[in-house]
């Protein structure tokens, strides 16, 4: 289709074969992240466009959107995946930390709804798509900082898909288990991730599905695990 899409986080690990799966569906892709090379590279094979920026940016966040319209006159699909983790004891966490986490993972899903929400409102259609965790909805020992912050983009995303209703805008959420990433300074393809970690595909697949729902649908939430994880 032509549709045209942001997708956050789009430099590498989930984001990255979003875009792809995007792009090789027919879409128009932004890739927006930090990292302005891989960037680069990524937008250069999906045949898109690259802006670096910081989803935790007000600006930022206005630019991207503002750049997307100017560009391609258009947005249908608003991807949010940027995010970061670490993970240790409550009286481990640095509050600088835990700000970086909330920055990225919470503010950086409201700024980029909040600037495309204008737009998607007037054309009354759009599909909002957040990348949240299992950890939305689970807590565990090491992860007060990072899940919190999950639980806070899911309660903005949910509260979200309240506020939009009956205007033609669909919001939907993906809860991943364990993903094959560089999430947490981790490096894809480790040996003790064979098997026992979802692939970026595997997500991107899913976003492709709930993106695909007939236009009266709207899947709200997608879960989905390893077969091998324990949650
Ligand atoms: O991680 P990684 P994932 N502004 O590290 C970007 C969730 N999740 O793909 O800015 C803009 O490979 C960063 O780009 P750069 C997780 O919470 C994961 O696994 O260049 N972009 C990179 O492209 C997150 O929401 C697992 O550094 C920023 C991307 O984010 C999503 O999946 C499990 C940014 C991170 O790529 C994608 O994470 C789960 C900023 N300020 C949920 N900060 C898992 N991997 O196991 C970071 O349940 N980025």
């Amino acid at each position: 289709t032509n549709q045209v899409a942001i997708v956050t986080g789009a430099s590498r690990g989930i984001g990255r074969a979003i875009a792809t799966l995007l792009a090789l569906q027919g879409a128009k892709v932004v890739c927006v992240a930090r990292s302005e090379d891989e960037l680069i590279e990524v937008a250069q094979k999906t045949n898109g466009l690259a802006i670096v920026a910081n989803v935790a940016d007000e600006q930022d966040a206005q630019l991207v959107v503002a750049e997307t319209l100017s560009l391609y006159g258009r947005l249908d699909i608003v991807v949010c995946n940027a995010g970061v983790g670490s993970f240790n004891l409550l009286e481990n966490f640095s509050a600088e930390e835990w700000d970086r986490m909330f920055d990225v993972n919470v503010k950086g899903t409201f700024l980029l709804c909040k600037a495309a929400l204008p737009h998607l409102k007037e054309q009354q259609r759009g599909h909002i798509v957040g990348i949240a965790s299992d950890v939305s909805k689970r807590t565990f020992v090491h992860g007060t900082a990072y899940g919190a912050s999950k639980y806070a983009q899911h309660a903005v995303l949910d509260a979200l898909r309240k506020e939009v209703r009956g205007q033609g805008i669909k919001v939907s959420v993906i809860y991943p288990g364990l993903v094959d990433t560089y999430f947490n300074e981790s490096k894809p393809g480790a040996p003790d991730k064979q098997g026992t970690h979802l692939q970026p595909l595997d997500v991107a697949q899913a976003v492709r599905y709930v993106l695909e729902a007939p236009a009266h649908v709207v899947i709200d939430e997608l879960m989905l695990h390893p077969l091998t994880q324990e949650w």
